[in-house]
């Protein structure tokens, strides 16, 4: 089912954490399509072409914020700590910060954000598991539990201020996949770009999907994504013969879908555990 006229691409496109290495392989997708992609991170990279372009901003900082958002209309968020940490850090940058960004969104009359969840927030599921959109969050780190937080706050804000959001529950994004656990959850950067411009544009209030590609041996179900129109365009499935043998050690981190994120400090009982090497979570057909 495709949603009946989405709605035009939002004039000006405030993208945070612009420099991380995520955004910046959606950036030329996203340039081409906005009439105004303003950047944003804490840091800037001296590698980074857009260097000079960058707004640097504290997201935490409210002033900072309703500076940053002057005249947008919608927000693109990629900021924030990518991979499990401490408390101080991750409560900083994916909690304090989303909090100041989504209440000064509010304030400023922005339409719509479209954020980057992952699959960390529901990453002890295991593998055997095909979970969809509803499936009830399962965050396998300190991290996973920040991207849970992300997505309560934005139903509260499509609940309570009528604030859009789509969250992208994404994989693993790069321009290939890296070993046998991206073979069920990479995405290609150009289908990531699509899924954010359906988070843009599409009719909805506040919805979660699954940032990955056409993969067959994918976990999840991702028909909420298909039913605003996500057709992905790559498929990890080509390279199953380089990377189906490149598993962990950890038969615990080959069990979640979480992989070494659910395995990190993991002490509770693991129920029919694998043998180390042995690819498990067959290819189930072909990709929807
Ligand atoms: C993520 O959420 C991380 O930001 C990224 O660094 C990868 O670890 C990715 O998930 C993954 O699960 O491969």
């Amino acid at each position: 089912m495709n949603p009946a006229s989405p709605s035009p691409w939002p004039a000006c496109v405030l993208l945070t954490g612009a420099g991380g290495k995520v955004a910046r392989a959606v950036r030329p997708y996203l340039a081409a399509r906005c009439q105004t992609l303003r950047l944003t991170d804490i840091a800037v990279n001296d590698d980074d072409p857009a260097a000079d372009e960058m707004h640097l901003a504290d997201l935490a900082d409210p002033a900072r914020v309703r500076e940053l958002l002057q005249g947008v209309d919608a927000v693109v968020h990629f900021a924030g700590y990518p991979r499990e940490a401490d408390w101080p850090a991750l409560l900083h940058a994916n909690v304090q910060a989303v909090a100041c960004l989504w209440g000064a969104a509010v304030d400023a009359g922005v339409q719509r954000i479209v954020y980057a969840s992952s699959n960390h927030a529901v990453g002890y599921y295991p593998r055997s598991q095909r979970i969809d959109a509803d499936a009830p969050a399962r965050p396998d780190s300190r991290y996973g539990v920040t991207k849970v937080f992300m997505e309560a706050l934005a139903s509260l804000h499509a609940d309570k201020h009528g604030l859009r959001a789509l969250g992208i529950r994404i994989g693993s994004c790069g321009p290939r996949p890296v070993d046998a656990r991206a073979l069920a959850h990479w995405v290609h950067p150009e289908d990531l770009a699509q899924l954010i411009g359906i988070g843009l544009t599409a009719h909805l209030h506040h919805q979660v999907v699954y940032g990955v590609s056409a993969n067959r041996r994918s976990w999840y179900d991702n028909r909420a994504a298909e039913q605003l129109g996500y057709q992905p365009v790559h498929s990890a499935d080509g390279f199953e013969p380089a990377l189906l043998h490149a598993v962990s050690p950890d038969p615990v981190a080959e069990h979640f879908q979480g992989g070494s994120f659910a395995a990190a400090g993991h002490r509770s009982p693991v129920p029919n555990r694998i043998t180390p090497g042995c690819p498990q979570n067959a290819a189930r057909g072909p990709a929807a």
